[in-house]
């Protein structure tokens, strides 16, 4: 009985020695963060738990990647001696190479998300990673973060779609990894008809986005599904916390931060409005955004599809964060931050891939497509702001027009109303127009009819020969010039402003022979001058069928 006990009590020692031991090592200092000035990072905070992310224990690391040979991969694209290492991926690949495939990192979450709980019974996720040229090691860190960090059957499956990188091998190897699916696309593609792609062959009912140079934090993925399990219309986003391109230290971005941007279409962080913040005394709970970054989120499978997936005609990178965003808001559900979920991700300052048409032609395609089909009259903001896009390609927009019809939207005004209504509006400028046939002036009469006059001018112009061009309708306050059918001659009438009204739309009265380069012009008979004050002195003339 003694020696039963004596063992006991030397068992334990030398437990608690070998523990104290394991709690000493892992709580040792880590890389200093990086001097790299990246918008977001808020330095390591006080609050913060001193812990770090460890794989769960008892997990075997073997099973983890099965037969995949990880040496193997990293080993076969090493960095060659002399060569820059910033070159090929816009970061330094040697201290990512360096780094292995899986490190700990700090637990950047505010300590009272440690005791937040889950549902037991949370739906499982298809992870969607599309990438072009991804650094071996990067990529494989994001693929191992997730397997290391996530509930193991909460992830349904990785599917990596390859969007055309030079090496095939990169995305193929990586498919002997349990659980990891490798398409790739036969021409490059973009990012955007990637990830509809990857979406398209996902089993899951959730789909989790992620850019392919990510590292999760600890339960990043229990917060998000959580919501989006509770309601399928949210859109959910982790905070996203930065890894250096220098140094890849982890580090720990600010949580008081929401997705914004201004009218050239120009995504970024911004503080949360300070009445929301005043009014947050749970650090745990949601944040709405008015956008979301893009690369990094959470969405229910079948409103994925009920919403129309993404605007496939957009090219390469750019924009379908602001088309999703204003989408999902305007169309019956909501945006959100969730500050207990935390992945970090390689911020760079150029793109390391080439844009077949350019990067601004795209870019402009690209959030020109969204402005012309979400924006209504207020895309002549983002045409103020980005005057370069004017005239540029950009597609048909028929059916994403037919979509936001069938799925009975909300107007912008609506959005700017409701989800953000600290965007600025810029002053509208008081340009009037006259439109003149001849000697006379189109004028309102009675309200919703029209007729030409005799043409005032200074001051004496009357309200009813005033018409302002809201792209792409002309108005006189809330009333909309129109044609009456699509047939030509159709006659001009005034109705009330309709943005989903496709006879309001000024294209409809060009005159495609008119010329009227000079105010002295003698005007054909079916043709109006449109003159547009821009200043007091100055004005732009347009022609028009009546
Ligand atoms: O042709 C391409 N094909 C691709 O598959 C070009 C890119 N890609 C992949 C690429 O390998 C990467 O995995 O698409 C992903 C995004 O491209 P990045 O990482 O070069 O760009 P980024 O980090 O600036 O991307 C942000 O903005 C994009 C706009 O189109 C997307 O929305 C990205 O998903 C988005 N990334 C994030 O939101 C992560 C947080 C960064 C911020 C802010
Ligand atoms: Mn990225």
């Amino acid at each position: 009985m003694r020696r039963i006990r004596a063992n006991a009590i030397a068992i334990l020692t030398v437990a608690w020695i070998l523990g104290t031991f394991y709690y000493l090592w892992q709580d040792k200092p880590r890389a200093s963060p990086s001097s790299a000035s990246q918008p977001r990072a808020a330095g390591v905070k006080s609050h913060l738990p001193k812990s770090v992310t460890h794989p769960p224990r008892g997990e075997p690391q073997g099973q983890l990647l099965g037969t995949f040979d990880e040496k193997a991969y990293l080993l076969g694209k090493p960095l060659r001696p002399g060569d820059d290492p910033y070159r090929e991926h816009a970061f330094n690949l040697q201290e990512s190479d360096r780094l292995g495939s899986e490190r700990s990192i700090r637990d950047t979450r505010h300590y009272r998300c440690a005791s937040v709980t889950f549902d037991p019974d949370l739906p499982s996720t298809s992870v969607i990673i599309t990438f072009h040229n991804e650094a071996r090691s990067t990529l494989l860190r994001t693929i191992k973060s997730v397997l290391v960090r996530s509930p193991a059957h909460l992830i349904q499956e990785m599917i990596l779609v390859d969007d055309f990188s030079s090496d095939p091998e990169d995305c193929q190897l990586l498919s002997q990894i349990p659980k990891v699916h490798c398409l790739r696309n036969e021409r490059r593609e973009g990012l955007i008809r990637s990830r509809v792609r990857g979406a398209g062959v996902a089993s899951a009912s959730i789909l989790t986005f992620l850019d392919s140079h990510c590292e999760v934090n600890t339960d990043w993925l229990q917060p998000m599904i959580q919501r989006v399990k509770e309601d399928r219309t949210r859109v959910v986003s982790p905070i996203i916390d930065v890894i250096s391109l220098d140094n890849f230290a982890y580090l720990a971005a600010s949580a008081d931060l929401r997705g914004g941007f201004d009218w050239s279409l120009h995504f970024k962080w911004e503080q949360i409005p300070i009445e929301q913040k005043m009014a947050r005394n749970d650090p745990t709970q949601p944040i709405r955004t008015p956008v979301i970054a893009g690369g990094i989120f959470v969405m229910d499978e079948s409103w994925f599809n009920h919403l129309g997936q993404y605007d496939t005609q957009m090219d390469i990178w750019g924009g379908e964060n602001f088309e999703l965003s204003f989408r999902v808001w305007m169309c019956g559900g909501s945006l959100e931050i969730l500050p207990c979920s935390r992945v970090g991700h390689v911020f760079r300052k150029r793109h390391p891939y080439d844009f077949p048409e350019g990067n601004a032609l795209t870019y402009i395609k690209n959030t020109r497509r969204a402005a012309e089909v979400w924006m209504d009259e207020y895309k002549q903001y983002y045409y103020a702001a980005r005057p370069s896009a004017q005239g540029k390609a950009y597609g048909s927009i028929a059916d994403r027009l037919a979509l936001r019809r069938k799925l009975n939207c909300n107007s912008f005004r609506w959005y700017l109303e409701n989800v953000y209504p600290e965007l600025r509006i810029p002053e509208q400028k008081v340009t009037y127009s006259l439109l003149k046939q001849g000697e006379l002036c189109l004028e309102s009469h009675n309200s919703d009819s029209l007729r030409l006059a005799e043409c005032k001018s200074g001051s004496g112009i009357p309200a009813s020969q005033k018409w302002t061009l809201m792209e792409p309708q002309i108005r006189q306050q809330d009333l909309c010039l129109a044609i009456t059918a699509f047939s030509s001659g159709s006659k001009v009438r005034l109705e009330p402003c309709s943005p989903k009204e496709s006879r309001q739309v000024k294209q409809h009265f060009l005159n495609e022979k008119g010329s009227c380069s000079s105010l002295g012009d003698t005007l054909s008979k079916s043709a109006l001058c449109f003159r547009t004050f821009v200043s007091s002195s100055s004005f732009r003339i347009h022609c028009w069928n009546l």
